[in-house]
This record gives C-alpha cells, sequence and structure tokens, in this order.
C-alpha cells in the first residue's frame, strides 16, 4: 500500500457528498446533520432511480457524479423476528449493496467512506460491555446471524481496501438505533418503534393490555439516531483509522424497562402481557463506548426524551 496522509480534518462544505440510504432512519438523519452543518452538494438518489443491489448501475452513477465523501447509510434492516423469518434477504442485499457501493467509491475517486455496522456483529455471549477487540472471537447470535456476517463482511472490505489501496474508509459500529422516520410495522420493526405503537393503538382503543415479544428480560442500549448521525460527521472529520468504532451511550436497560418507559410516555394505563413463544435474541447487548469518547464525542439526547420526540414524530405522520 502506498503511504499517504491520513485524510483528517474538516470536510469541505462545497465537495460532492452521496449519502447512501437517504430515506431510511438512518440516512435521513445524516442528511439532515449534514445540511445543518452547511454541505451544499448532498447527492441522494432514490431506489426506484438506483438500485444498489445492481452492480452496473451503481458504477454508472459513481462515473457520473463522482461524489467526493460517502456516507453508506442503506443497508436491509429489521426487528428480530424480520431477521429470523427472512435471513437470505438480509444477507443477499446487504452483501451486494455495500460491495457495490464501497468498490465503486474506491474506483471512482472518493476521498473518504464512512461505513456502518451493527452492535449484532459481536458474539452473542461476548463480555458486556462489548469491546471493538471482541469482534470475531465467539458464535453470533442465531435470530440475526446472516445479517451480522453481511456487516462483518463489509468491515472486513472496507479494512482490505485500505490495506491494498490505501482507501480511506471507516467503520462505526452503532447500537440499537431509534427516532423519526423509523419503522413502525408490527412484524418488521424494531422493539421501541413496535412498543410506541402499540401502546398509543391500547390507549386510543381503550384496550385492557398490550402484548410485547420474549420474556422482557434482555437487555439492550438504545442510541438516538440525530446523536449516530452526529457521530458520523464527527468520525468523517477526526478518525482515519482502520479499527472499527462503536457508537452507544453506554447505558442499557432491560426491555421490561424499556416498556414501561415508554407506556409513560404514550400515557396509557393498561397492563402489559408477555408472549414467550417470540424470541428473546441476545440477553444483553451493551456497547464500550471508550474510544468513542477518546476521539472527543459523546451522545447528547436522553432516552426518555428521545422516546418523547419519536412519538411526537410518529403522531404527526399517522
Ligand atoms: O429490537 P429487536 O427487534 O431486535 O428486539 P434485537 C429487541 C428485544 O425486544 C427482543 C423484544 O428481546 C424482543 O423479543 N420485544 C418485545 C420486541 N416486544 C417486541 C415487539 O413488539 N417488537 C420487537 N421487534 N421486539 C435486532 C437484530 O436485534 O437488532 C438486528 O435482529 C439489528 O440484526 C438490530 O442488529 C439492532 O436487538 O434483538
Amino acid at each position: 500500500m502506498a503511504d499517504r496522509a491520513p485524510v483528517v480534518g474538516p470536510l469541505d462544505r462545497e465537495a460532492r457528498v452521496f449519502v447512501a440510504g437517504h430515506r431510511g432512519l438512518v440516512g435521513s438523519a445524516i442528511v439532515r446533520r449534514l445540511e445543518r452543518a452547511g454541505f451544499r452538494s448532498l447527492v441522494t438518489r432514490p431506489r426506484a432511480e438506483l438500485d444498489l443491489t445492481d452492480a452496473r448501475a451503481v458504477d454508472a452513477f459513481f462515473a457520473a457524479e463522482k461524489p467526493a465523501y460517502v456516507f453508506l447509510a442503506a443497508a436491509k434492516v429489521g426487528g428480530i423476528l424480520a431477521n429470523d423469518r427472512h435471513p437470505a434477504d438480509f444477507i443477499r442485499e446487504n452483501l451486494l449493496l455495500q460491495t457495490h457501493v464501497i468498490d465503486a467509491a474506491h474506483r471512482h475517486g472518493a476521498r473518504k467512506l464512512l461505513f456502518l455496522g451493527s452492535s449484532c456483529i459481536y458474539p452473542k455471549h461476548a463480555p458486556q460491555p462489548m469491546r471493538e477487540e471482541h469482534l470475531l472471537t465467539g458464535p453470533l447470535e442465531p435470530t440475526n446471524s446472516a445479517y451480522a456476517i453481511a456487516k462483518i463482511a463489509g468491515i472486513e472490505m472496507v479494512k482490505s481496501y485500505r490495506r491494498q489501496h490505501g482507501f480511506s474508509g471507516i467503520c462505526l459500529q452503532p447500537t440499537n438505533l431509534y427516532g423519526p422516520g423509523d419503522n413502525f410495522d408490527l412484524q418488521s420493526s424494531h422493539v421501541l418503534p413496535a412498543l410506541l405503537r402499540k401502546f398509543h393503538e391500547a390507549k386510543i382503543a381503550r384496550a385492557p393490555s398490550v402484548t410485547m415479544w420474549g420474556t422482557g428480560t434482555p437487555r439492550r442500549e438504545f442510541l438516538h439516531v440525530d446523536d449516530l448521525a452526529d457521530a458520523c460527521l464527527h468520525a468523517m472529520e477526526r478518525y482515519d483509522e482502520a479499527d472499527i468504532v462503536n457508537v452507544g451511550v453506554g447505558e442499557d436497560l432491560s426491555i421490561r424497562e424499556l416498556a414501561e418507559l415508554v407506556r409513560e410516555v404514550v400515557g396509557y394505563e393498561g397492563e402489559i402481557v408477555l408472549d414467550t413463544t417470540k424470541p428473546d435474541g441476545t440477553p444483553r447487548k451493551l456497547l464500550d463506548v471508550s474510544r468513542l469518547h477518546a476521539l472527543g464525542w459523546r451522545a447528547q439526547i436522553g432516552l426518555r426524551e428521545g422516546v418523547a420526540g419519536t412519538y411526537r414524530w410518529f403522531l404527526e405522520h399517522p
């Protein structure tokens, strides 16, 4: 690999920046953050115009647009049940789209790319909190291993392009995300939007109880997507190394505690019933965020405040 100086420092606000997945939870938050920071040449394409799983289409897009910076926030994502039932879709779509975007960004001269993984890349029984070094030290959680392996392949690809081609790609690993623009479909969503919707509908219908999945004992950490978007810009401007970096808040709670919090925010007074035929997934997923703190970044949005804001968004977008 040719020696080169790390690509750090403020990104050029006039440069062309491609946000892949700009209509999703993460991509839309990154677009908001970049616009607020004064970026004036954001490049985005709806899926109907650019299918990222189509190698030729991605290549033609990069050849024409030549973005300088790439935020790769496009991914097929879903909650525990969607991952468990459609593993083929999760591995296929993610491998294809990330492979095409990373490769095209390198070949068409992008200065830097950010790839987003997930906290589910770590082993099911990794020590808690999970440090970046725990990657590939044990078996994965089976409900989402197809998604996790696609994300691990993306990380390895970014690292390999750095090693072989000197390509400036960085990888952040966000914990469970939530916020405005989330998916509230009860079959495919993550737990937080699902609970918001269930409690809201039960409140309106004056239903006596709400059913949540599993035992309620698994522990999860929740990061507001606007915090993640801020961390993405921060990392693009201050970090240029091969090592992955976790992005989280450093605190977790049980799903039962989360349900109580969401119930209070929504103002529902009925009971919570457990459906233990549904999977619990991994017992605990808490990220060690010391590497990120050492880079000078911390999450700002508290969980109660973030859930309240997300509930407002949900009410405004029926
Ligand atoms: O958020 P979630 O679907 O994903 O579920 P994971 C978290 C926990 O909440 C599980 C429980 O223990 C669920 O059983 N839960 C309770 C519910 N009620 C509900 C409900 O109504 N809906 C949902 N969805 N869950 C995903 C991975 O794992 O996390 C992805 O499958 C990705 O690959 C994502 O990594 C961040 O945290 O278990």
